[in-house]
């Protein structure tokens, strides 16, 4: 870095995910930059500045030769973003194909939607290996590489191969799991399991959300690889890797911010005293996933009013579904199913002056979605698996005045921390429509307690926190990384 640089001193920290956090656009020859959004987006938004951070991902789209010198010079002042720029369709193999059509299923217990083939697979080895190459040309003595998601999974080991020749071998890598990691006989119906495991296994540290999901992939170390492990480690080629659990957070500020706006403020307003005056309001906000169990939440909705009369023409359920993976068959049924289901409980509760059923195959503006949890009496999450889910904790943020209740899958990691939510298993219809009743019929005090419980957690486990401490623990066990792992 260049000696009067803000980045001077500072440690380098190469963040590495398959998408950059940031969208290219161009209008009349100028290329505009957006930020994207999403799970991962929001969780490392929030690490403090104390780092020299680069972001690493593919670029999400092709820019004419001519060009790709300037839209990379700008993307790096404008956000640290290094784009990959990886061949349409490679990438589409790697990412519809095996990431989305073969791990993202299989890792939330839908292998039955898992259709293996020999391409997707080779496709998602060369893409890891493009990254490690890319990486390789940039990555100092002393970095830190913190690898995300299920998309690089044999990143880590194809880096070290890159590195292998080079006096860079002091890098630290570690790898984070943004979703589950299914029970060891799941995770044994994938073909390749040695290679993904063995991929993972060259970074120094591990980590997941919950201890379910470390435990989860310890064992399938043990099973797969018939490796030494113990609570907080596996021993693999004589080396100690640390396995733990980091569970991902929020930046409330960021959320409690907005709320203070006046523009957020009036549309509150707005919708409380006019358009949804005298009802429950429920919000559900949702990538358009057939994890997120809507379906279930649906159907759930349906039984409610039909067992609940008094509650038809008061209660209203906003579902914002925003559309993702549009490219994979699966999510395509699932988006005809559900507006169907959409429109059947508004056919059958509805009339001229009452629709019970909000649906918005949509993504709302940042200021839009916190209007939505600020005026919400009641936040429903249904997945029926998740690996954390943050709508949980930025809904709590946005009720410090209401103190709404959330009523939430006990299949989503984020249930673990959640003491004072409204407890359900998605898969039982009654059970979701015991919970919507409960949280209509709770008392304030009771519903301020809850929230209390709730929100300490949300404001102290933040997306700083998390971030913060997975860095630290990998600077700590860097140093210490040939031991072996005592047992
Ligand atoms: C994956 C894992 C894990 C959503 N709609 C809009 C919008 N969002 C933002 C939310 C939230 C984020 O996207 C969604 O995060 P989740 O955690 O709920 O879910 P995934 O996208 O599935 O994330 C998940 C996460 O990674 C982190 O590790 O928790 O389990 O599946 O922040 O606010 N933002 C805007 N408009 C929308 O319409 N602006």
């Amino acid at each position: 870095d260049a000696p009067n640089s803000p980045n001077q001193g500072k440690q380098r920290l190469l963040t590495v995910a398959n998408r950059l956090p940031i969208t290219i656009k161009k209008n009349d020859g100028q290329y505009t930059y957006g930020k994207s959004s999403g799970g991962l987006v929001t969780g490392l938004s929030g690490l403090p500045d104390s780092y020299n951070a680069l972001w690493y991902g593919w670029a999400g789209t092709q820019v004419p030769e001519g060009d790709v010198a300037k839209v990379e010079e700008e993307m790096m002042k404008d956000q640290g973003g290094v784009p990959l720029w990886i061949e349409d369709d490679l990438m589409d193999m790697h990412y519809n194909g095996f990431s989305n059509g073969i791990l993202w299923p299989l890792f939330h217990y839908h292998a039955n939607d898992m259709a293996f083939e020999e391409e997707p697979w080779e496709a998602y080895v060369e893409v890891n290996k493009q990254f490690a190459r890319r990486i390789a040309q940039d990555v100092r003595s002393d970095d830190i590489v913190w690898v995300h998601d299920y998309h690089l999974m044999l990143f880590p080991q194809m880096l070290r191969e890159e590195l292998a020749s080079g006096n860079t071998t002091n890098v630290k890598i570690g790898f984070f799991l943004h979703t589950p990691f299914p029970s060891s006989t799941e995770f044994m119906k994938l073909p390749y399991r040695e290679r993904v495991l063995e991929g993972l296994l060259h970074s120094d540290l591990v980590g997941f959300h919950t201890y379910d999901y470390a435990r989860h992939f310890l064992s399938a170390c043990g099973k797969v690889l018939h490796l030494t492990t113990s609570p907080n480690g596996v021993t693999f080629q004589k080396k100690a890797v640390h396995v733990g659990a980091f569970p991902i957070g929020i930046n409330p500020e960021k959320e409690l911010k907005l709320m203070e706006k006046e523009s957020v403020i009036q549309r509150v307003t707005g919708l409380k005293q006019r358009q949804y005056k005298d009802k429950t309001v429920i919000i559900s906000v949702d990538r358009l996933d057939y994890i997120k169990g809507l379906p279930h939440k649906f159907h759930a909705y349906d039984m409610f009013l039909e067992h609940n009369p008094d509650q038809v023409g008061k209660v209203i359920l906003i579902q914002i579904a925003v559309p993702s993976r549009q490219d994979v068959k699966e999510y395509q049924v699932l988006r005809s199913h559900i507006s169907e289901l959409s429109g059947r409980i508004n056919g059958k509760y509805g009339n001229v002056d009452y629709q019970p059923l909000i649906y918005c195959y949509t993504s709302v503006p940042p200021e839009e979605l916190i209007a939505l949890y600020t005026m919400a009496d009641i936040c429903l999450i249904t997945s029926t698996r998740d690996g954390m889910n943050l709508v949980a904790y930025e809904y709590v943020t946005c009720q410090k005045n209401n103190h709404g209740s959330l009523v939430m899958s006990e299949f989503a990691g984020a249930a673990q921390s959640m003491k004072g939510c409204i407890m359900i298993n998605p898969w039982d219809t009654g059970e979701i429509m015991d919970g919507l009743r409960k949280a209509i019929d709770m008392e304030p005090p009771q519903r301020q307690q809850n929230w209390k419980r709730m929100n300490d957690y949300v404001q102290k486990f933040t997306s700083a926190y998390w971030g913060t401490s997975f860095i630290e623990e990998l600077m700590r066990i860097g140093s210490t990384h040939i031991q072996e792992v005592r047992m």
